[in-house]
């Protein structure tokens, strides 16, 4: 473990906030093999500190003694909680510090500590004694039971909250209900998305570039991790006894903030841009192909019409197999394959056409919306149908949806 010499805590990492696949400090000469790290992220926690390792410690000695470390990560409180902790590390040999100076809240404070830790899985709780450290043993217990998450839910049986307000439960179920629209495939596979008390396995995170913004560290790991099991354990959320809140107003915006990244990220919006600047290439050809018929070679309308827009479509197709989708076509190579893409994309696009003519007469005839307007709405609507279908069919990328 690195610790500068002169106060002997943990050095900060910095850069990215990515968890390597190998714990990084690990060497020959450290024999002992780590399974669990816990982090406990601290603002102004001295006073719930002390009580907090001496629970922990107990509790995974009779457990998993010397299998597991705990890793304190503390940005600089004024009431030095980090030397709490600090002086506590002669007494709890597994007990790690870091004081972060220059970076601040949450959610890097948890990542931090987990580029640090050496366990194949990582967890984290809070310090404020409102997350039964009992629970523990039962998110480890589903983690052994090859859980990739297990995550420790005031929503299942035996869980709950135990005396909160109207207004603060009506406001995290809201912000539940919020996530469940804008992300329904992250938030909705848990009952207790907003929990800070869980474990993930070390593979299913590592190498994946986080960036959390505010509070909720569990959203992000559910969205950008590989989790194929998660697993859920009960527990009763506790009154604060000792030390203050950090929650205020902010943390809500940060949250939505956080929703509408992680949708963005969801999104192939890189790759429609691509898709869409292909297709404007693509009148070009069109349109300069059918002049040449036209005038030089001097075929008939409908025919160069056609022979024109196949043209252009098969300009389109190239650049997306080269461009848009060239990091799925490297992975499909062989002509075969490409004469495959190729005709799937051109019945779509022709299905695309067909719809194209069919909105522009709809919005025209029957709703009397101007031919131009039409047509600019079947334009548009047709792209997404081409480039969804043609992403779903004719370049599959399965992970889309994780
Ligand atoms: N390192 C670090 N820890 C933080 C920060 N903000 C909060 N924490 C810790 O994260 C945990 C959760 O914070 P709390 O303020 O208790 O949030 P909460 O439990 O949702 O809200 P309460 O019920 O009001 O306590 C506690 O251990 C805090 O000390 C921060 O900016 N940096
Ligand atoms: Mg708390």
């Amino acid at each position: 473990m690195i610790t500068s010499q002169k106060d002997f805590l943990i050095t900060v990492p910095i850069g990215l906030l990515q968890v390597p696949a190998l714990a990084k400090n690990s060497t020959k000469s450290d024999r002992r093999e780590i399974k669990l790290s816990l982090v406990i992220p601290t603002f102004k926690e001295s006073q719930n500190i002390p009580t907090l390792i001496q629970k922990i410690t107990h509790l995974l000695d009779s457990k998993i003694p010397n299998y597991y470390e705990l890793i304190v990560v503390d940005d600089d409180s004024p009431d030095l909680t980090w030397k709490v902790a600090q002086k506590m590390t002669l007494k709890y040999s597994q007990l790690k510090v870091m004081r972060r100076e220059k970076e601040r809240g949450l959610s890097s404070a948890v990542i931090r500590g987990w580029q640090v830790a050496r366990g194949e899985i990582l967890a984290v709780i809070d310090a404020d004694l409102q997350h039964p450290p009992e629970t523990l043993l039962k998110l480890l217990a589903e983690m052994e039971r090859g859980a990739d998450l297990a995550v420790a839910s005031r929503h299942v049986d035996e869980g709950g909250v135990s005396e909160w307000s109207i207004v603060r439960r009506f406001l995290s179920r809201g912000a539940q209900v919020l996530g469940l629209i804008i992300l329904p495939g992250v938030v909705g596979r848990v009952s207790d998305p907003m929990s800070g008390y869980f474990m993930v396995r070390r593979e299913a995170i590592a190498g994946e570039i986080l960036s959390p913004v505010g509070y909720k560290i569990l959203i992000e790991v559910l969205g950008r991790g590989n989790i194929r099991w998660v697993g859920e354990v009960g527990y009763v959320f506790q009154e604060r006894q000792e030390g203050e809140s950090k929650v205020t107003r902010k943390q809500y915006i940060e949250y939505l903030q956080h929703l509408i990244t992680l949708r963005l990220a969801k999104w192939p919006v890189g790759r429609f841009i691509r898709f869409g600047l292909v297709g404007f290439s693509g009148v070009f050809v069109d349109m300069a192909i059918f002049y040449l018929l036209r005038e030089v070679v001097g075929l008939g309308l409908t025919r160069s019409a056609m022979l024109s827009a196949e043209l252009g479509m098969i300009n389109n197709f190239l650049w997306n197999d080269l461009w848009t989708f060239g990091d799925i076509s490297r992975s499909q190579r062989g002509w075969q394959k490409r004469l495959k893409r190729l005709l799937k994309f051109n019945l779509i696009c022709l299905v695309g056409l067909s719809f194209n003519v069919i909105i522009v007469n709809l919005l025209f005839n029957l709703f009397g919306v101007n031919q131009y307007i039409a047509k600019l709405i079947a334009i548009a609507t047709v792209t997404f149908w081409n480039f969804w279908i043609n992403m779903k069919l004719s370049w599959r990328v399965t992970q889309i949806d994780k």
